[in-house]
């Protein structure tokens, strides 16, 4: 399911991108254009993608929103700040563009009516403002630190998987697609501490054991979690350890999946 709605935010990511396309193509070559009537042609054009535009948007945010639910993203600050920056950009973009559009309108009706009102110098450097490139610049801008958020998912400081509201001597980790939502967990020495472990990857196995690093307090495999295939939960009770630098590793991928344990 989840894959499911990550692909309808991606095509109304595509919709949006096409749609909008249209707007800003006419935005440049309106620089170009002096006949006003040629500029009102244009401008019905780019008002006409206007409602595709916004459909697509709604897509989606729809495909987005859910996505966001079902891969339990919402706790984290990187699909936080996207929305925040596809929502601030929007507003920006259309509190800027909205006026320039509106004057180059107006004056172009106006003259094509003959009206002689604004003179082909005026109507010249209406034309040639830099506000649309400011506009596209800034669209261009939050679409490339979007796509940073998405594709890296920093946590921003914001995540379920921060053991600071753990009670101490509980620990808590995740995986998600091969990997651990951490790479790095600590717990008290010297006393027993549990570990819950959280496997959402659908079908896929994965464990939590705990290793000691070279140099470190334990010479051997300090403890071997049971391999479960998610999605499932289970906590693992682990002995009490000496303080020291650990690695905590998941067995079935060592290679992708391993973190450090500070055990203080
Ligand atoms: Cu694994």
């Amino acid at each position: 399911m989840y894959r499911w709605w990550v692909f309808l935010h991606i095509v109304g990511v595509f919709g949006f991108l096409v749609a909008h396309g249209v707007s800003v193509a006419i935005t440049f070559q309106l620089r170009t254009e002096r006949d006003p009537r040629r500029i009102g042609d244009l401008l019905a054009l780019s008002g006409s993608s206007i409602r595709a535009f916004y459909v697509s948007l709604l897509v989606l945010l729809l495909g987005g929103v859910v996505a966001g639910f079902l891969g339990e993203w919402w706790s984290e600050g990187w699909i936080w700040a996207a929305l925040a920056v596809l929502i601030l950009t929007s507003i920006a973009m259309l509190l800027l563009a909205r006026p320039y559009y509106r004057r180059v309108g107006l004056v172009a009706r106006a003259l094509a009516g003959g009206s002689e009102a604004v003179s082909e110098e005026e109507f010249d450097r209406i034309l040639r403002s830099r506000r649309p490139i400011t506009v596209a610049v800034l669209g261009f801008g939050a679409l490339l630190v979007i796509l940073y958020l998405m594709m890296f998912k920093p946590t921003l400081g914001l995540s379920a998987s921060t053991t600071s509201d753990q009670e101490p001597g509980q620990v808590a980790v995740a995986a998600r697609n091969i990997a651990f939502d951490t790479d790095r967990l600590s717990a008290p020495a010297s006393q027993p501490f549990t570990i819950a472990f959280d496997n959402q990857d659908a079908g896929v196995p994965h464990n939590v054991s705990i290793y000691p690093q070279p140099g470190g307090a334990q010479a051997f495999q300090v403890f071997v979690g049971e391999i479960i295939t998610g999605p499932d939960e289970l906590t693992y009770e682990v002995p009490a350890q000496p303080p020291g630098t650990y690695s905590f590793v998941c067995d079935v991928h060592p290679v992708q999946m391993v973190g450090t344990l500070v055990i203080e």
